[in-house]
């Protein structure tokens, strides 16, 4: 049974860098939608909500805050992308955040999460096809980066009362650890592993992707989250191997193939309880040769997850 009703979807836009060392990603989110994939979209989607959000960081305002960089910028960034996708969330629209680097998925986790939870009172699952955990607490970030933080914030195992500083993430947004699952991660700091082995989150790492396939991860993934479940699939385009996508914030060998990736979110399109997509970290002033490559994976992910041709 399908969890919304599929023919109305909500682009959002979400133009923000100010997680992430350097600036750029917050031109992602046009190139890929820019590439043909809006057109697809409106083509597929009776009706397409197009949203944008962006951040400009005021630097000398927002200075430093317990190990974290630019906090003020992003937790403002991520809050407006809360309010827009859990309105459209709760409207049963499908949404597609098109990433700004990987902080943004703050506002995209808990977003859904507090929808599901105050209309349906369940929690939606989470897979999050990524090269990392980004679940870095901001007092183990060895950068201070929230781009390396956002499951830390959406899980609750990174809090803040800092006025102006995520103060205004809530209980009932935070994600259900025990419906987490990772695809794809290699790249992960000591103190996350920790966190992920303490609070028995799922992970499907390169080494049981290689030992299992991919079909056989991606159906044990589907299994772990159950059969009812709405899911919100949280890509980084770094989950894939830098020969597919080269202009992304943070490169790490020995990724997913192009066609690894987009088994796994067909299968997640073929569940039907697809409720919302991000799609973070694509760089256009990274390798600016491989744009080109990195927008049409990218491009690529969001069609099987929505289940477009090919
Ligand atoms: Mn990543």
């Amino acid at each position: 049974m399908a969890v919304s009703n599929n023919s109305e979807l909500t682009i959002v836009l979400a133009e923000s860098s100010a997680g992430a060392p350097q600036m750029g990603s917050e031109l992602g989110s046009r190139a890929i939608l820019n590439s043909g994939l809006l057109k697809a979209l409106r083509d597929h989607f009776k009706q397409v909500h197009i949203c944008e959000i962006s951040a400009k960081p005021s630097l000398e305002e927002d200075h430093d805050h317990a190990g974290m960089k630019r906090p003020r910028t992003v937790s403002k960034a991520t809050q407006s992308i809360h309010e827009l996708v859990y309105s459209h969330t709760q409207q049963g629209r499908l949404v597609l955040t098109l990433g700004g680097d990987h902080s943004n998925a703050i506002g995209t986790l808990t977003a859904t999460t507090g929808a599901f939870n105050s209309k349906h009172d369940r929690r939606p699952a989470v897979i999050c096809v990524d090269a990392h955990v980004s679940i870095n607490p901001p007092e183990a970030s060895p950068s201070g980066n929230i781009h390396g933080m956002p499951l830390a914030f959406a899980t609750g195992l990174a809090t803040s009362q800092e006025k102006g500083i995520f103060d205004w993430i809530q209980q009932n947004h935070l994600i259900d650890m025990k419906k987490m699952v990772y695809i794809g991660t290699r790249d992960v700091d000591d103190e996350e592993r920790k966190l992920i082995q303490q609070n028995g989150i799922k992970f499907f790492d390169m080494n049981d992707i290689k030992k299992h396939g991919i079909d056989s991860v991606a159906s044990m993934a589907l299994e772990y989250v159950g059969e009812q479940t709405p899911i919100h699939l949280s890509c980084d385009i770094d989950a894939l191997d830098p020969e597919w996508a080269p202009s992304a914030g943070h490169l790490v060998p020995g990724g997913l193939s192009l066609q690894e990736g987009e088994l796994v979110v067909r299968r997640v399109h073929e569940t039907g309880n697809l409720i919302a997509m991000d799609l973070v970290e694509v760089n256009p002033t990274i390798n600016v040769d491989g744009v080109e490559r990195t927008v049409n994976s990218a491009c690529a992910l969001v069609r099987g997850a929505f289940g477009l041709s090919v």
